[in-house]
């Protein structure tokens, strides 16, 4: 049994009961942890509280649109303030153009590509830079990635080189936290119907091809990548950084 009481966890990117985010949060309020879910876009506030207010234990939440420096600043500040330590982050953020989740990655645009790497990679170093001088000597930072930044998927494109670069940067920032005791690692976690994946072109076939050709023979749950993240932030998992954990059924195997 994991305990995570008195301990206080960051959980950025819920913005619903189907978010990964949301599996990963549960598995930590599970195990007694205090958590902090920081949404962006007034529209998914009520969702967010509404949701942490189901949980057992202490929460609060905060605004925070990863873009920006200054509320980066500003919500690991008060997060600082408010909780004193901070014990680990849950990084489950990420945005591309739908439009570019289609057809040829040849037609991604600059604009298009530079968003991309904003939301979805540069903003976990921007995180972790934010949060440094509130985190605990043995804290653990943990991010989404999948497949598409390993190999071509298709349909995947601008989000797959985000991916990349976010993969590369957990191998960086795992570097340069690793001196401080902190950890840093990814999880890449199998395709999930969320908010996010109904996004990409032909959801639905990746879905079926992972049920006929995984090892498992069946797609992986928010539980799963939950459940993951959770061993990812506890002492079970003290001698690893710099890694990417698939939780995808076996199916990064084949292929
Ligand atoms: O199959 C899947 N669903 C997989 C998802 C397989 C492997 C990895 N992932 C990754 C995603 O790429 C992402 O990094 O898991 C992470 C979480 O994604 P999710 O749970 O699939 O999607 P969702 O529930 O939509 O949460 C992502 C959230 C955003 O939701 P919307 O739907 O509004 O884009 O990322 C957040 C937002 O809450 N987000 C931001 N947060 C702060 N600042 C920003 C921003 N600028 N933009 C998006």
């Amino acid at each position: 049994q994991i305990d995570l009481s008195n301990r206080t966890y960051v959980v950025m990117g819920v913005a619903n009961k189907r978010s990964i985010a949301w599996g990963i949060a549960r598995a930590l309020d599970q195990a007694g942890a205090s958590l902090v879910f920081t949404y962006v876009g007034e529209r998914f506030e009520k969702t967010v509280q509404d949701l942490a207010d189901t949980l057992n234990g202490d929460h609060y939440v905060l605004p925070c649109d990863v873009t920006s420096d200054e509320d980066l600043e500003k919500a690991f500040n008060t997060i600082g303030e408010k909780s004193g330590t901070i014990h680990g982050i849950a990084h489950c953020v990420a945005f591309a153009n739908k439009d570019e989740l289609e057809g040829e990655y040849l037609n991604t645009t600059r604009d298009g590509f530079l968003l991309a790497q904003n939301i979805s990679a540069y903003s976990l170093t921007a995180a972790a830079k934010a949060a440094r001088p509130f985190l605990a000597d043995d804290a653990s930072i943990v991010t989404l990635t999948y497949l598409g930044g390993e190999r071509y998927v298709k349909n995947y494109n601008v989000m797959g080189v985000a991916k990349a670069s976010l993969d590369a940067s957990v191998k960086y920032l795992a570097h340069d936290l690793g001196k401080d005791g902190v950890r840093v690692n990814a999880i890449s976690a199998g395709p999930i119907r969320t908010l996010s994946a109904k996004g990409i072109g032909g959801f639905n076939e990746v879905l079926k091809e992972m049920e006929e050709h995984a090892p498992l023979k069946r797609t992986v749950s928010q539980e799963e990548v939950g459940s993951t993240a959770l061993f990812l932030m506890s002492g079970l998992a003290s001698g690893i950084t710099g890694e990417m954990l698939h939780v995808d059924g076996g199916y990064h195997t084949i292929g």
